[in-house]
């Protein structure tokens, strides 16, 4: 019996953890839902909501932050430094409050979705992408926390690779051109060589942008 990811068909808020356990070489599953499948399972759920990592057991874990930390460490992807770790949370929090602002877009009509979405990117949204290209740019060609790939990269480059996907109503697939230190950061995290097997072997969807050239 191995970990299971119980999540929906696209990468998320569940895909810092595979990636975590991809790169770790750590057994696990994917149980996919659909909008029907999910409302069935939503009960079984801690707070009825997906991703949820499920232990051999049968314990359930939910909270993709508390999964992507619990997973990193498995993998050695969370800093045992003290000091990293929290620089590695610094970063991942910093984009939080970057992705925290599209969430009440996503149950928007279309049009007023594709409104809210670009005056968020020309007022808070672009102030908080600017702080992340600072960020990003600061640690030149390394890493954000420490001397290694942590999960904190991770998170950045899936969230990244999101947004140019094109699939986003009201996010260009150039968003990042204003922002050279992100676009250098996600193309390089995408040659890591644990992200990029990972990524050739998953490229369906959304998963086409979390390509190296993308
Ligand atoms: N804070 C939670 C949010 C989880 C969340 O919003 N999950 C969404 C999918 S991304 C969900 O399950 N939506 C269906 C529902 O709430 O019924 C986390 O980060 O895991």
């Amino acid at each position: 019996m191995s970990l299971k990811i119980h999540y929906f068909p696209v990468p998320g808020r569940a895909e810092v953890a595979r990636l975590c356990l991809s790169i770790g070489n750590i057994p696990y599953e994917d149980v996919i839902y659909t909008g029907a499948t999910f409302g069935e399972a939503k009960p079984k759920f801690p707070f009825g909501q997906v991703p949820v990592l499920e232990f051999p057991d049968g314990k359930m874990l939910a909270q993709s932050g508390a999964i992507d930390r619990y997973t990193a460490k498995l993998a050695g992807l969370y800093p045992e430094d003290p000091i990293q770790a929290a620089f590695a949370d610094q970063a991942v929090f910093l984009l939080n409050d970057f992705t925290d602002l599209f969430s009440s877009s996503y149950s928007l009509p279309l049009e007023e979705k594709i409104k809210a979405r670009q005056d968020m990117l020309a007022g808070k949204g672009g102030e908080k992408l600017k702080l992340l290209e600072k960020l990003v740019a600061s640690i030149g060609d390394k890493y954000l926390a420490g001397a290694k790939l942590s999960y904190a990269d991770l998170a950045l480059f899936v969230s990244f690779s999101t947004m140019i996907c094109g699939q986003l109503d009201g996010i260009p697939k150039d968003l990042f051109k204003n922002y050279p230190a992100l676009k250098a950061f996600r193309s390089r995290i995408a040659t890591e060589p644990g992200v990029k097997a990972f990524y050739d072997k998953n490229s369906e969807g959304f998963r086409a942008a979390f390509k190296p050239d993308a």
